[in-house]
């Protein structure tokens, strides 16, 4: 849905946000299990006690920073961002480093905190690098906190170009660091039974058992760091499937439930508590109810609890890199797809228009729910009495939703969700649980897969930076397997450029990457296919209203730190209330013809709070709601996405808003359609645009920023990029399933769509003669 907007800034500047995964490296003869930061070339390692170890000894750790001069100061915390985590900062001064554990409560100067014991073990200066081995007693728990010893906790980086501001003393005060990020630390694999002789100043020239080189995105020049050799053997594998989103779970799930051995790799951690995800709001503390399970903590995924680590810090929009991808992240809202929806007019082959059977076996798996409080209550659900007043009169009918999903002119209703017993549900709970019992089945998560290997137009496997599952981090097919991408919008064509297939612009700047360049195939074998091209989203407008009736629940601030006592309680106590839905109440379609004859369906989404009020004039905030009006189905505009350097980061190339005006015009015939009934109904006040502004201004004037819906498709349409079974054209065994593949967009939000296309295309691959 296309709600957040306000934070989109926000989201670029976390772009140090990177959700990748620690790995073993060898330094000064420890092996360490860290992260290799590439950005600042500076190494964080870690080793953890044998996991026999108790008492205080299993509390403890070995640490390591070394870091190229300029970084004046480095910090780390052991949690996922700098508030209420041990932070531990250091630099160095007249060849020593001093050392501080601190503590801040919020994004305020850090304070010395008593409670660890810090032993320098190890230091080093040279005319680059400052390296220090550190051990730290008392460092696994501290006041209100902890990070699981045996498991992949996120952990935060800082560093500074600035010197803090006595250099001599340990509890100096410094500014804001320049950078930071996040990775997965995965303490499970940074135990090691050399500990105490680690400890006692002793080295081991044995290797990892789960080793790494440096991978491939990675440029660290630690000037002692030697990493070791790559030991692990390979496994092959049926089918690999990369991005464990909604299309890519659907995909693994079905061939794993054929039989086939699947290896599901995920750049990205854990995201709900049953998938190991930890990061669970201060008021559910002690639970394992974290923001991705509780449909409530959605408006506080943007940036107002402070930065988050599921965004893909190298997409240029929001996209979640984390498992279930998207789906995890998301407004949850779901539909079951038209009959239009995959029609010949709207892109697909004609062997796709019998596609009902697909969506029923989705629905099998995955119903909608339009009341999901599991008390059976409809929570803030003001809006809807106002919403009725105004389309009513109109001639829309009040149905459920998802009961006639063609029905899709003049009708509205509830929302309708994935969400089951109060918690987002989706394809995590769902297609994963089934598949990861499988002993078939495996998923490697904090893998990012680069490119495809290949043999002319076969692949024999992927490229990841997990070093840890095959050598050089490349993991190969068994003899007639097969890949698939469901790496999202942006991933998915990412992988294929640097496999040496898509439009030469974008090949010549894999080229121009050095790392990257080495595993692209010889130009012989590139393959030009219109990957990129062909792509959608919903241009998307609000219009904001208050109504006397109206709660505004406080435009969700404070949901994340504070939100409002009984609505918390109540959701600990049984999932039920606010918190078991996301923030939309009322949804409702219209089609509408535009002056090129053309039939476009307009959805609206309404929901208490608002984006942004613009208005010279004074209203109640408390009785703010928003109506998001989109454009979707029958929509002409097209953009391009792709690489937007040779650092490889993905995002728009070519907006997909409005250039066609047409697509424009209609939307503010709509607009103006809502606004004049609107206009009927008493004590109901337009506030944005206010009548200072002519909608037509409005509209004109919109902030592209804000315009998108986060519902992008068509970047790998089928029948340009992939065939009517989802292979990549002159390739033999690769395919795509996910968002990348659909041709235009669908009628509503687009993830029940994109799971019910994932049915048929795994479906259609599985059929497919000369598989494994
Ligand atoms: N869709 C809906 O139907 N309803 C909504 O309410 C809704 N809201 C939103 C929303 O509020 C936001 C903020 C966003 C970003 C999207 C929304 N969408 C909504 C759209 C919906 O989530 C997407 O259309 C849907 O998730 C797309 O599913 P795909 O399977 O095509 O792709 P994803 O991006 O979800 O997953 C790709 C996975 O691949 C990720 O887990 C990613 O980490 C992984 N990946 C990417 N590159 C990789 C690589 N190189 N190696 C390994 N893994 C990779």
């Amino acid at each position: 849905m296309a709600i957040f907007k306000r934070v989109l800034t926000l989201a670029s500047v976390l772009g140090a946000a990177l959700a990748q995964g620690s790995t073993a490296y060898t330094d000064e003869g420890i092996i360490f299990q860290g992260l290799q930061e590439p950005t600042h070339g500076v190494s964080y390692g870690f080793v953890l006690p044998p996991t026999t170890a108790t008492g205080a000894t299993a509390q403890e750790f070995i640490g390591e920073i070394v870091a190229p001069v300029a970084n004046q100061w480095v910090g780390v915390a052991l949690g996922g961002q700098m508030a209420d985590n041990l932070l531990l900062v250091a630099w160095p001064n007249a060849n020593e480093i001093v050392f501080s554990p601190r503590y801040a409560t919020g994004y305020i100067q850090p304070t010395p905190y008593a409670g660890p014991t810090i032993t320098t073990l190890k230091q080093s200066f040279n005319s680059t690098h400052w390296s220090w081995v550190y051990r730290c007693q008392n460092c696994t728990t501290w006041s209100g906190g902890s990070f699981d010893t045996n498991s992949a906790p996120v952990f935060a980086w800082a560093i500074s170009l600035t010197a803090v501001f006595d250099p001599s003393d340990p509890t100096s005060d410094f500014n804001e660091h320049d950078d930071f990020g996040f990775w997965g630390e995965i303490t499970a694999n940074a135990h090691s039974d050399d500990y105490n002789t680690y400890l006692n100043g002793g080295t081991v020239t044995s290797t990892p058992p789960t080793t790494t080189t440096t991978p491939p995105t990675t440029t660290s020049s630690s000037p002692t760091s030697t990493p070791s050799a790559p030991l692990a053997s390979p496994t092959p594998y049926d089918y690999i499937v990369v991005g464990a989103g909604p299309g890519g779970l659907v995909t693994a799930d079905r061939l794993s439930q054929a039989g086939k051995k699947v290896l599901l790799l995920e750049r990205g951690g854990p995201s709900t508590g049953e998938t190991g995800g930890r990061d669970v709001p201060p008021w559910a503390n002690g639970t394992s109810l974290t923001r991705y399970d509780i449909p409530g903590e959605f408006q506080a995924m943007f940036g107002s609890s402070g930065p988050s680590y599921w965004f893909c810090s190298d997409i240029n929009t929001f996209a979640g890199c984390l498992v279930g991808g998207g789906s995890s992240i998301n407004g949850g809202l779901y539909w079951y797809p038209t009959d239009l929806d995959f029609s010949t007019d709207r892109g697909w082959p004609s062997s796709w228009s019998n596609h009902d059977q697909y969506t029923q076996a989705l629905i099998q798996r995955l119903p909608s729910n339009d009341n999901t409080s599991p008390d059976g209550v409809r929570y803030l659900e003001e809006v809807f009495p106002v919403m009725s007043d105004i389309l009513t009169p109109m001639g829309f009918q009040n149905i459920t939703l998802n009961s006639n999903p063609n029905f899709k002119d003049h009708a509205f209703g509830y929302s309708a969700y994935n969400f089951q017993n109060g918690k987002r549900w989706g394809p995590v709970a769902t297609y994963l649980q089934t598949a990861q019992p499988r002993s078939n089945f495996k998923m490697e998560l904090y893998t990012v897969v680069t490119s495809v290997a290949r043999n002319g137009s076969t692949i024999t496997g992927v490229q990841t930076n997990n070093t840890a599952i095959g050598p050089n981090g490349f993991i190969p097919l068994n003899p007639n397997g097969r890949v698939i991408l469901s790496a999202g919008s942006f991933g998915t064509p990412r992988i294929l450029f640097q496999s040496g297939i898509g439009p030469s612009d974008m090949i010549s700047l894999v080229q121009q990457n050095a790392e990257a360049n080495a595993f692209l195939p010889p130009a012989s074998d590139f393959i030009d296919l219109p990957v990129g091209f062909n792509v959608q989203d919903n241009p998307s407008i609000n219009l904001m209203f208050t109504h006397p009736s109206i709660n505004a629940y406080d435009n969700w601030a404070n949901i994340w730190s504070d939100p409002v006592p009984a609505d918390a309680a109540q959701y600990l106590k049984d999932q039920t209330g606010v918190f078991a839905m996301s923030s939309p109440r009322v949804n409702f379609w219209r089609a509408t013809s535009g002056t090129d004859g053309i039939t476009r369906y307009a959805q609206g989404t309404v929901r208490p709070g608002f984006d942004s009020v613009t208005t010279s004039y004074p209203y109640n905030a408390s009785q703010v709601f928003s109506i998001t009006t989109y454009l979707s189905t029958g929509v002409t505009s097209r953009g391009r996405v792709g690489l937007t350097s040779s650092e490889l980061g993905a995002g728009a190339l070519t907006n997909p808003w409005f250039t066609d005006p047409v697509d424009k015009s209609t939307i503010i015939t709509v607009l103006e359609e809502i606004i004049s009934a609107a206009a009927k109904v008493p004590n109901l006040t337009l506030i944005t645009p206010d009548n200072t502004t002519t909608l037509t201004d409005y509209v004109n004037n919109y902030p592209t920023s804000s315009l998108g819906s986060n519902h992008w498709v068509g970047s790998c349409s089928i029948g340009q990029v992939v065939d009517e079974n989802a292979l990549v054209m002159n390739t033999t065994n690769l395919f795509v399933v996910d968002a990348s593949i659909v041709p235009a967009l669908m009628t509503g939000n687009p993830q029940g769509a994109i799971m019910s296309a994932a049915e048929q295309a795994v479906a259609r691959i599985l059929a497919l003669p000369g598989g494994p």
